[in-house]
């Protein structure tokens, strides 16, 4: 079975984000750890800035080797790639001014992830409200965050472009979560298209409440970053939150 079609099947989903570019290898598996302790289900490996080729394999590689989940590389450029991870999620940054972020970099990529011989799975990736590093590195025009209408356009036409998946993403480290009304109005939308996409939401996910909630409010899965390293305990509460 494909890892996307695993993940469907265990809705709704708690995804790990684990950036290169902000932690050790050493540090990177013992984040992975915890957040396997704690239930997750599979694991992002990727990043915005500071991603080393070697750091990346070397985290991919001991992740595959310490738990059974799925790595997923979760990249913000070409370099992001390693044949050590399961598959990708192939990003296209919809509201990006640059096409490279849209079409450039996958062209880049294509002949690579087919010797790599990942999972490719295409993800329309929207940036909400904050955005955050990526917001910026990828030259995203943010969708402002109390325009749920104009989310909901996104996620459908995402759904339309034949997504595997759709990122709603509010932006690492974000001040407030993506729009509770933006997320339901997305899933309304692609279900009454009749579009099955994995909806993620990410950004700024500190807490049971805001977990349930975006799960509650349609969300198939939800990521959480740094809070593996800063809070494990409340990961816990939030993976096991969503999953009750
Ligand atoms: C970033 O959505 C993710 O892509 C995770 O964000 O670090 O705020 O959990 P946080």
């Amino acid at each position: 079975m494909s890892i996307l079609s695993a993940l469907k099947k265990s809705k709704p989903v708690h995804l790990t984000l684990i950036d290169p570019g902000s932690s050790s290898i050493g540090e990177a598996l013992r984040i992975a750890q915890v957040a396997y302790d704690a239930g997750t289900d599979a694991f992002l490996i990727g990043g915005s800035t500071n991603v080393i080729n070697q750091n990346l394999d070397a985290i991919a590689e001991g992740i595959k080797k310490n738990t059974d989940k799925p790595v997923i590389l979760f990249p913000g450029n070409i370099n992001g790639l390693t044949s050590y991870a399961d598959a990708v999620f192939y990003l296209i940054l919809m509201n990006s001014v640059d096409p490279y972020y849209i079409t450039g970099a996958h062209v880049q990529a294509a002949p690579i992830l087919l010797r790599m011989k990942l999972e490719v799975i295409p993800t329309p990736y929207i940036i909400i409200g904050y955005g955050g590093t990526v917001g910026h590195i990828g030259k995203a025009l943010p969708v402002p965050n109390d325009k749920p209408g104009l989310i909901a356009s996104y996620a459908l036409a995402g759904g339309f472009m034949g997504a595997g998946a759709i990122y709603l993403e509010a932006g690492s480290g974000a001040p407030f979560t993506v729009n509770l009304e933006g997320v339901k109005l997305s899933r309304m939308l692609l279900d009454e298209a009749g579009l099955d996409p994995l909806l993620i939401v990410g950004g700024g996910i500190k807490n049971e409440s805001s977990a349930r909630e975006l799960i509650g409010s349609g969300a198939d899965a939800i990521v959480t970053g740094t809070l593996a390293e800063e809070d494990p305990e409340k990961l816990k509460e939030i993976i096991r939150s969503i999953k009750e």
